[in-house]
């Protein structure tokens, strides 16, 4: 193989004089504002980091990937890299046009020519690239639940790079790894790819790989987008810097890469090696189950665990990079050392932690034995993932107007204020009225509008590590599952449902709204002239009918208390 880093991998930017030009012109274009995701690939297009693209593909070129992985020039390329947009975005154009692309603050990065505008086949797309139309891969969800209708292919003019404010120093393009490899004067250099944090077993297979292939090591872990529930780049980048020193000093590198990831197993390994290839790598590590998505929706897995490798070593040759095999590394406890799981002989103690223990233990607490991990490295977890009774949540209490929500809402306030350890906010109906939603009426759009605020502001609060108590009267199922989901993404969510009877509490009508809206001098109230959706599975009912405030602020105590959410530290 020749040593790739003598020559630059093409870009697709323009000089900077050009490119002050080029952007007053794109102004009066047409212009799309990217997605995450599209901002990711724009990013490795322009600096040649999926190298021999020149932009979003056009139609034939995406039949041709979809199909055989092969571009019309007849290059091997595994991935569609589309520009999707919206049906009424793309009604407005025809293909001849130009348009500006921006990035989420609306700065213009690139334009692309548009030669190709067409209705893509998603589910041939799905069978053909991930192997199923099964809505559990999660690039086959995004395709679509999240991606538009309508693709754009054509050449980019490269703009601007997008900007990172995050660990700037630890970005390169392909064309700065290059450089920073030739300085070296660092020849074989073998790539590491990684969306998860490392662990003891990952420096050792990673160094035996290394050495075995008499190379260098570069870090390469993936920074763009991840499999959803990941743990965010952010931890992850501070437990590869601690991992970082544990390499022999001048061995090894970490550079980021910010690439959104498909999940998509072979197809996947294939792509991953023309992109480390353009990055100026000689050697690739691919692992069992390369990129794998987990399960589809009949339990089993996506793809063989071997079918990455296999794939990557029949194309081997035209991805221009060498696969080196993965060594599943497992510690023995006789000889308190990692060695290759196939080198261990029969009977010796082999111990293991696995990612759903790694996670229970980080969940609860637990102790985190030397032996798999970096005390570094378990540190930064445990920052980002404190056990439950540290991590944020939210009490959500649903019921009819004078159930007796805000009341136990209240008491569970003070309660929890005064165990301490967490600031706690109550985001109770009336208030929320006056403070957040004073334009709103009672029509079930403005009552799913102050709802989903609630849902936010809870969700923020969550997420923070605080505490979020709502008490509206949340009559609508669908409405209080997407709170539930903005919720959950942050932290626990405890539904309440306070089953106060219509009858009682028309009988106590406390406000005096009752007998105003049976005089329909109150339109769409709740229980007489509009719906109240009770919830069918919540994590606790209360009946308050008989019983005291107090009694009703304790059984939701205890149900916190039985998640794990409060209680001995
Ligand atoms: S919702 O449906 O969740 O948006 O309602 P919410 O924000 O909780 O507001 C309910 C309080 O507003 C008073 N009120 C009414 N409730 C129901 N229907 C109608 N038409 C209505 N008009 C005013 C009422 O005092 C509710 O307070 P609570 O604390 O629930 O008794």
């Amino acid at each position: 193989m020749t040593q790739p880093n003598l020559v630059p991998i093409p870009e697709l930017y323009v000089s900077a004089e050009s490119a002050q030009k080029l952007k007053v012109e794109a102004g009066n274009m047409p212009s799309w504002d990217l997605t995450p995701r599209q901002i990711c690939d724009l990013e490795l297009l322009m600096n040649g980091g999926f190298y021999p693209l020149k932009g979003f593909l056009t139609e034939a070129d995406y039949n041709g990937v979809v199909d055989n992985m092969h571009l019309t020039t007849g290059d091997l390329w595994p991935m569609p890299i589309t520009l999707d947009v919206s049906q009424e975005f793309a009604d407005k154009l025809e293909p001849g046009e130009d348009i500006a692309l921006r990035d989420q603050e609306g700065v213009i990065l690139a334009i692309l020519s548009v030669t190709d505008k067409w209705v893509p086949n998603k589910s041939l797309e799905a069978e053909k690239v991930f192997g199923a139309d099964d809505l559990a891969h999660p690039a086959v969800n995004y395709l679509h639940n999240v991606a538009g209708p309508v693709y754009l292919g054509g050449p980019v003019t490269g703009i601007q790079q997008p900007t990172h404010y995050d660990f700037r120093g630890r970005r390169d393009t392909p064309n700065e790894l290059r450089a920073h490899f030739r300085k070296l004067g660092w020849r074989k250099i073998v790539a590491f790819q990684t969306r998860n944090p490392l662990h003891r077993a990952h420096q050792e297979l990673t160094f035996r790989a290394a050495r075995e292939a008499e190379a260098n090591l570069l870090i390469h872990p993936v920074v763009g987008m991840t499999k959803p529930g990941d743990v965010d780049h952010f931890t992850r980048v501070r437990c590869y810097e601690a991992v970082l020193d544990k390499y022999p000093a001048a061995t090894t590198h970490l550079s980021l890469l910010n690439l959104a990831m498909r999940m998509a197993g072979p197809r996947e390994a294939v792509w991953h090696g023309i992109i480390r290839r353009n990055h100026g790598l000689t050697h690739m590590i691919v692992g069992r189950d390369h990129a794998g998505p987990g399960k589809n929706s009949a339990g089993q897995d996506f793809y063989d665990p071997y079918a990455a490798q296999e794939l990557f070593r029949e194309h081997q040759d035209a991805i221009g990079i060498q696969m080196v095999d993965f060594k599943q590394m497992v510690y023995v406890q006789e000889r308190a050392q990692y060695e290759p799981r196939d080198e261990v002989e029969d009977g010796a103690t082999i111990l293991d932690i696995s990612g759903t223990e790694l996670r229970r233990r980080l969940r609860e607490g637990l102790e985190i034995p030397e032996w798999f991990s970096f005390p570094e490295v378990v540190t930064q977890l445990r920052r980002t993932s404190p056990p439950r009774n540290r991590q944020g949540f939210t009490v959500f209490f649903t019921g009819l107007s004078g159930s007796g929500k805000s009341t136990i809402a209240n008491a569970l306030m003070v309660k929890l204020m005064e165990m301490g350890g967490r600031p706690v906010t109550l985001l109770d109906g009336d208030v929320v009225r006056k403070h957040l939603s004073s334009e709103l009426g009672f029509s079930k759009e403005h009552r799913d509008i102050n709802i989903k605020r609630i849902g936010y502001v809870a969700s923020e609060i969550t997420k923070n590590g605080g505490i979020a108590i709502c008490a509206p009267i949340a009559p609508y199922t669908a409405t209080r599952r997407a709170v539930r989901e903005m919720i959950e993404a942050g932290g626990a969510f405890i539904e309440v449902h306070v089953a106060t009877s219509l009858e009682e509490c028309e009988r106590r009508d406390r406000k005096g709204l009752y007998k105003l809206a049976r005089e329909g001098k109150i339109k769409e109230f709740t229980g007489i002239s509009d719906p109240y959706e009770e919830p069918a599975n919540p994590e606790l009912r209360i009946q308050t009918e008989g019983y005291d405030v107090d009694h009703a602020a304790h059984q939701v105590l205890l149900k916190l208390e039985q998640m794990g959410l409060i209680g001995l530290e």
